[in-house]
């Protein structure tokens, strides 16, 4: 073998580990969620590349989940310790629509009795990567007193179809390949002796 064939194959095998994979699926939820009384939170732990990302989720409401009414109830979507989303949807409770905190411009639709779709564009870190989401039914919102928890035998909350996608993490290089590149260096130091 001369040596720029030997060279280019581990230039190839040095990029290959190293290319980001877009699009990858990072985290699903396994199952959906029971009902799930409001002041409660699922957390996601995942690993990522650094880059964009898009989280995506079914957000069910059970019985009568308020929207921006005296029983307000409230869902929060955090990552890594900032808000993504923060809105307020009528799903079964009566209330008004609003969306609070919407920094990524999500995409929000219904899609079916008491769901919305949301899809959220973010940024992800390199390494591991926290997600939260939550349902608070505030005491007082805006300065007006509210009806504050409920409970499940009045309303509850659920996920579905939980799927973050971004780009991979990139993984260590394994024993074995800089085991291979050190003996490809050796040769290579070997035949220029
Ligand atoms: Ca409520």
């Amino acid at each position: 073998m001369t040596l720029q064939p030997r060279l280019s194959l581990l230039a190839a095998a040095s990029l290959l580990a190293a290319a980001p994979t877009w699009g990858a699926t990072l985290f699903t939820l396994p199952a959906p969620t029971a009902a799930l009384e409001t002041n409660t939170s699922v957390p996601a732990s995942f690993s990522a590349g650094a880059g964009a990302g898009v989280v995506s989720f079914t957000l069910a409401g059970y019985a009568t989940l308020d929207g921006d009414n005296f029983f307000i109830d409230i869902l929060h979507v955090r990552l890594n310790g900032t808000e993504i989303l923060s809105g307020t949807w009528d799903l079964g409770g009566g209330g008004v629509n609003r969306v609070l905190v919407d920094p990524n411009g999500a995409t929000i639709n219904s899609v079916g009795s008491q769901q919305l779709g949301i899809s959220i564009p973010v940024n992800l870190v390199a390494g591991s990567n926290q997600l939260v989401f939550s349902y608070e039914s505030p005491n007082s919102f805006e300065g007006t007193d509210r009806a504050g928890l409920q409970g499940l035998g009045d309303e509850g909350w659920g996920l579905n179809a939980v799927n973050v996608s971004g780009v991979a993490p990139v993984p260590e290089p394994a024993p074995g390949a800089l085991l291979l590149a050190g003996l490809a260096v050796q040769g290579w130091r070997a035949r220029r002796r």
